[in-house]
């Protein structure tokens, strides 16, 4: 899989990339990320990239031109599967989209700034509009850095049994069961016996009885 994410602030976008299993799935060659600053496609000696917006009104907007020269030069080199523009409006992230753009091969992510980018460039060129959630943030390099995490840990070869996503929260639209670890006790607190009886078909029970008690009680709308 290829990743291109089109920014303003490369170098919030940067570090995400150098540490653990993202890391670890890029040295592997499992996916390659590649990081676009808008900026090299603007022009003049101001290197604009932004403008006032039409109407009048607070906040700048991200303007087509650059936009459009930094996708057309991508798309010039490949085709892409999906060209997806990071913005508070846009449908909520869950595991499902996550699942399905796992499975893709090229995808071009842009990075919404200020007020947002011209509306022409969603018009023309974008084919999903995804949030990671009902806040706002600054820009939309840190929602990247979610989606592009969410996605790549799901790539065949990216995690190993001890980090298998097979059994994560949301994967079978349940939260995850409790875990412990060592000691079995600690100060007067105790691991659950059944955890330690060796019972496995047990144990798989009292999981899924965790999981969906757990589901009940904190996300009872993931059960609807
Ligand atoms: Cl994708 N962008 C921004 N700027 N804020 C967000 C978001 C995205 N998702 C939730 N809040």
């Amino acid at each position: 899989m290829r990743i291109d994410i089109i920014t303003v602030l490369p170098e919030l976008l940067k570090s995400p990339f150098e540490a653990s299993i993202l890391k670890r799935a890029i040295e592997k060659g499992l996916v390659s990320v590649h990081l676009h600053n808008l900026r090299d496609y603007s022009k003049g000696n101001y290197n604009q990239v932004d403008d006032y917006q039409f109407g009048g009104g607070a906040g700048m907007v991200l303007m087509i031109e650059p936009i459009d020269k930094c996708i057309t030069a991508l798309q010039k080199e490949r085709e892409y599967d999906e060209i997806i523009y990071m913005t508070p409006d846009g449908i909520p992230l869950n595991q499902s989209t996550a699942n399905h753009l796992s499975l893709k091969g090229n995808i071009m992510i842009l990075c919404g700034h200020y007020k947002g980018v011209d509306q022409r460039v969603r018009d023309t060129f974008v084919t999903r509009e995804i949030s990671i959630g009902d806040y706002v943030l600054s820009g939309g390099e840190l929602a990247a850095a979610v989606l592009s995490d969410a996605i790549i840990r799901l790539l065949p070869g990216v995690l190993n049994d001890e980090t298998s996503a097979l059994t994560d929260t949301f994967q079978d639209n349940l939260l995850a069961p409790p875990v412990y670890t060592r000691p079995s006790e600690y100060k007067g607190m105790e691991v659950p016996h059944v955890l330690l009886s060796g019972n496995f078909p047990e144990i798989e029970k009292w999981r899924e009885e965790q999981a969906f008690k757990r589901t009940k009680q904190l996300r009872p709308d993931l059960l609807e």
